[in-house]
């Protein structure tokens, strides 16, 4: 079935529940928020379903708060099980943050638990479950948090845009159909058909030593996301995209579009063909404004943007999934019932040699499908590895990239990577990638935000350089759906020890060929992406396939953090460390 064909017949489902769509969202402002978790009746898609709902709806009630104020949240659990409300980028007291089994107990059904932030920051930001599927169900909302002071930032209006992934299916099937197969929303492999085209445009034995490569390597180029438009609807302030939530506009207006990205499993790309946006804040921190015509927002990420319409047309919010399986839409309309084109979908990327990590490596012999999968030790130093003697793919030693420009400590915990269940491929060279618009984004004649466009609008607090390094490997077994840090599941990987106060480098190496949205709870994480003291600071890092890029984390904050993948299930099938400062 193509992704046509999946959004068609969801279009042809939608247009009697857009009648009765809900455009507006309730917004709590003040210093205190009751909240209630409960199971709610929805319609979606055009069949009925339950949501885990935030006081009755999904999204959850936007919440303002204001930097200097101390705000309390009772959140009340109607549900059968444990909940809990994580602040996303919030940095609070650690038994406030809300990972049930860290610093925090979770939230039994029938009780109320009362949440106690003084608020230190400003910006957008978002919050959401931390327990079972939840999150994937709808417990998650937009948060606010209004500067104390002037905001530098000049606007007449704004608008929360939040993107987020619905399925009908109960997440559980979701996981267990990913862990029978990890392809099974991936519709698009490549058949025999593609074969003979690509044989006549590439020639048949390169065609033929790229599908055993890949064969060898129980992978497929067409992994973007595992996740795809076959069962998820892609959503805009929790509406579908034939319901087409509408933000309306006076031209001439500069309007603050405060993008979050509150799905479980979706990376999108979003452009609001016909205007110009300008980026103004990244994670909830301002950055010098960068003009850009398209930007990729992964999970749990949050852009600010300007836009400015000068005429009385209306524009389409274009929101496509990375993998091009499906897409949110909305408007920005000087009235409503004025609506734009929407444009077609691009391209569906490929996975190329280079987020394999062989991007270096001319003249790869393939055709060792059965070799045997060999253990390895990387360490820096060590990174010639005796490629003439190991078959196949498997011999992976990673290469520390010479090109991050930083001035390396020794690694406080030398990783050592095992070949085996947990990990199915380690790439050779890995790379800095921060200027890389990304899979599917490249010379498409649009001007996209990069990691390296972000420059932090005020100098960093911290000016001490790290004492320490950490390195954490980005690991996973594509075909048996296991994902995790340094080739260790959650349960296998020892919490990591910060000193309070101290300052660390971590460095991050992405082993697999899919992207990770790598989130560290409590502090924030300084992205090294060249800009010196104006680092950016931001709470998730999109981590791109065969990329290494670092950051610097000032520990100052006692407790215990989450260090995980955003990726719901990439999160719960292990891609979870746990950080303690004390
Ligand atoms: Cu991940």
């Amino acid at each position: 079935m193509a992704s046509g064909v999946i959004a068609g017949l969801d279009l042809w489902r939608w247009p009697a529940l857009a009648l009765n769509a809900r455009n507006e969202q309730a917004v709590l402002t003040g210093n205190h928020f009751d909240l209630v978790i409960e199971e709610v009746a929805v319609n979606i898609t055009g069949r009925p379903a339950i949501a885990t709902a935030i006081n009755g709806s999904v999204p959850g009630p936007l919440l303002r708060w204001r930097e200097g104020d101390t705000v309390t949240l009772s959140v009340t659990n109607r549900l059968r099980e444990q909940t809990s409300v994580h602040w996303h980028g919030v940095r609070s007291p650690a038994d406030m943050d809300g990972v049930p089994g860290l610093s925090f107990p979770g939230i039994d059904p029938g009780a109320t638990f009362v949440y106690r932030i003084p608020v230190r920051q400003y910006g957008t930001y978002w919050y959401h479950s931390h327990s079972a599927f939840q999150e994937q169900t709808g417990h998650y909302a937009p948060l606010i948090i209004e500067r104390r002071d002037k905001d530098p930032i000049q606007f007449d209006r704004e608008y929360v845009i939040m993107l987020s992934d619905w399925t009908d299916q109960n997440p559980e099937m979701v996981l267990s159909n990913l862990k029978q197969q990890s392809s099974y929303y991936n519709f698009h492999q490549r058949t025999i058909g593609n074969f003979l085209s690509d044989a006549r445009k590439g020639g048949l034995g390169a065609t033929l030593s790229d599908r055993l490569m890949w064969g060898a390597m129980n992978m497929s180029p067409t992994d973007i996301l595992d996740v795809s438009g076959a069962t998820y609807t892609y959503l805009l302030n929790g509406l579908a995209p034939a319901a087409n939530w509408t933000g309306l506009f006076k031209p001439g207006e500069r309007v603050r579009l405060r993008f979050i990205n509150a799905s479980s499993m979706t990376i999108f790309d979003v452009r609001i063909p016909g205007l110009a946006m300008t980026v103004v804040q990244a994670d909830g921190n301002d950055v010098e404004p960068v003009d850009v015509d398209e930007f990729r927002i992964s999970v749990a990420e949050t852009y600010d943007l300007i836009v400015q319409p000068n005429d009385w047309s209306a524009f389409t919010i274009f929101a496509q999934s990375e993998d091009r399986t499906g897409y949110a839409r909305g408007t920005l309309a000087p009235r409503a019932g004025v609506v734009a084109a929407i444009p077609p979908m691009d391209p569906r990327p490929m996975r190329t040699m280079a987020d394999m990590g062989m991007g270096s490596m001319p003249g790869m012999e393939m055709g060792h499908p059965s070799s045997k999968l060999q253990s390895v030790q990387p360490s820096p130093g060590h990174a010639e590895g005796d490629m003439g003697s190991m078959p196949g793919m498997e011999m992976a030693t990673p290469k520390p990239s010479p090109s991050i420009g930083q001035s390396h400590l020794p690694v406080a915990n030398p990783v050592q990577l095992q070949l085996g269940p947990e990990v199915d491929h380690v790439a050779e060279t890995t790379t800095d990638r921060l200027a890389e618009p990304g899979a599917g984004l490249e010379g498409n004649g649009r001007r996209i935000l990069t990691y390296a466009n972000l420059r932090a609008r005020y100098r960093g607090a911290d000016p001490r350089p790290p004492d320490r390094e950490f390195e954490f490997h980005l690991t996973g077994n594509m075909e048996r759906f296991i994902w995790g840090f340094n080739g260790r599941t959650f349960s296998q990987n020892a919490p990591i020890r910060l000193k309070l106060g101290e300052r660390v480098r971590f460095v991050l190496i992405n082993d697999t060929m899919m992207e990770h949205p790598i989130h560290l709870h409590g502090l924030w994480s300084e992205l090294e992406n060249g800009n010196g003291e104006y680092r950016p600071y931001k709470h998730t890092l999109n981590v791109k396939p065969a990329e290494r890029l670092s950051f610097l984390v000032s520990a100052d904050t006692p407790g215990h953090w989450a260090f995980h993948c955003h990726l719901f299930f990439h999160m719960e099938t292990g891609m979870f460390l746990t950080v303690i400062v004390s």
